[in-house]
């Protein structure tokens, strides 16, 4: 007979160790915000990340056991990562913004391996015949409802998860299990207040005041999963971003100061500022070389060409019209065509 309070100490304990700074346990019932998400997505919010309004996932999101059956709790876990050492803006002409979390090692990869152990160690203790299933951001999961329910944080208005007194620099994961493992009590104290520093500093003005986003609108999404072209009318709001984007993240009081972590995904391997002429000097192969085993990677060469000529075309960057022109010459994905001549007309316009 397993004793579920040991094995939860046990877990916790093992998990911290892992470098999950922060862990909670959820009861396996639907969200009270999984209203909020099924009307977030009714609007439209999800834009062209169509996953998020598959039929199999929606309900998912709302009831786990439908994904391991018997599912009765949720084991969620935060990691954190380094904040970024400098704003967007101090990136000189020429060079590009990569957000904080996309400087080091993917997360999913790093995070994954944890899991996997996390699980070896829940088994070894708990025996075969428990069922788990773990997950980190790919899974049809309300990772930041369930981690606030597992009592981590709450959501601020950026909607980012807040633990109090570390910031929202934490990447989320969870192990759905089928034990009844005693639950930590939700966070539940509003940690934003009259506060409205994000939304005030927004590029794109896509953070609604009511702790969602208009995800179609917002830089993240627009310079990483979005495979098209970028609006116009956005164009010159992406500023020097050229993946991602932490601006509702650096403003965030909860982020002025946070304590020393034991940070797993390692060293920096990209610069927070890239170079990004070299980008356009980079082939298939060097580009794959380059960003291995990085975020970026995911934007794929022309997804990176096509950030790039936005930043280059905001800054009017008067050295990089030679490398547009050709690129207009050679590539063929309409996104990047589209961005490389937006950015030819806004540096000729300054002659
Ligand atoms: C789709 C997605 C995106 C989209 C849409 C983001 C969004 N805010 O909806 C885009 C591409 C824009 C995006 C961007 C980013 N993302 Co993202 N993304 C996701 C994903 C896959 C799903 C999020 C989702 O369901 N959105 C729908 C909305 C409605 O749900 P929600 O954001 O979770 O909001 C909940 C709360 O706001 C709460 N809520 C609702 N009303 C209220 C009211 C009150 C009072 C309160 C307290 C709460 C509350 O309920 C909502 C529904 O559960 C999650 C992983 C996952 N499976 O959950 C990662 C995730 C949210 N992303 C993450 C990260 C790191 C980012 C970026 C910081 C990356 C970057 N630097 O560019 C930005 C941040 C942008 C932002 N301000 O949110 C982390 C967030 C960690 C954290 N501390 O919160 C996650 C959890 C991935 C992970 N496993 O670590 N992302
Ligand atoms: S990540 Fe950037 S664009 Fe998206 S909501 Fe935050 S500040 Fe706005
Ligand atoms: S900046 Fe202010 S309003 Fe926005 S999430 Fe942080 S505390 Fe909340």
């Amino acid at each position: 007979m397993i004793n579920l309070e040991e094995l939860t100490t046990a877990t916790k304990t093992e998990a911290n160790r892992l470098g999950f700074n922060h862990v909670g346990i959820a009861p396996a019932l639907p969200v009270p915000h999984y209203h909020t998400f099924l009307q977030w997505v009714e609007e439209g919010n999800h834009a062209d990340m169509g996953y998020m309004a598959r039929e199999d996932t929606l309900a998912k999101r709302g009831n786990s056991s439908l994904i391991l059956e018997d599912c009765q709790r949720l084991i969620c876990l935060a990691m954190p990562y380094a904040r970024p050492k400098i704003s967007a803006s101090d990136c000189p002409p020429g060079k590009g913004k990569i957000s904080a979390y996309a400087v080091t090692r993917d997360y999913h990869e790093v995070i994954w391996d944890r899991l996997g152990q996390l699980e070896d160690f829940i088994h070894a203790h708990a025996g075969d015949d428990v069922n788990t299933k773990s997950y980190v951001d790919t899974g049809p999961i309300l990772e930041r409802s369930y981690a606030s329910k597992a009592g981590l944080g709450i959501a601020g208005k950026n909607s980012c998860l807040i633990i109090k007194g570390f910031g929202s620099y934490f990447f989320l994961a969870e192990i759905l299990i089928n034990l009844p493992l005693p639950i930590d009590q939700a966070f539940k104290r509003d940690l934003c207040g009259t506060c409205q520093r994000c939304i005030e500093a927004c590029p794109t003005g896509c953070i609604r005041g009511d702790y969602t986003i208009d995800g179609g609108n917002c830089i993240s999404y627009l310079t990483i999963e979005n495979k098209g072209i970028i609006p116009d009318h956005l164009k010159p709001l992406v500023g020097n971003w050229v993946f991602g984007c932490d601006v509702c993240q650096t403003v965030c009081p909860h982020n002025a100061w946070t304590p020393e972590q034991n940070l797993v995904l390692g060293e920096p391997r990209l610069p927070e500022c890239l170079d990004l002429i070299e980008l356009f000097n980079l082939d298939e192969d060097q580009f794959t070389s380059k960003f291995q085993e990085t975020p970026p990677l995911r934007a794929k060469r022309v997804g990176m060409l096509r950030n790039a000529a936005v930043v280059l075309g905001n800054q009017q960057f008067q050295p990089a019209l030679s490398i547009l022109r050709s690129a207009l010459e050679i590539e063929k994905d309409p996104a990047l065509l589209d961005a490389c001549s937006w950015a030819i007309w806004q540096i000729e316009g300054t002659k």
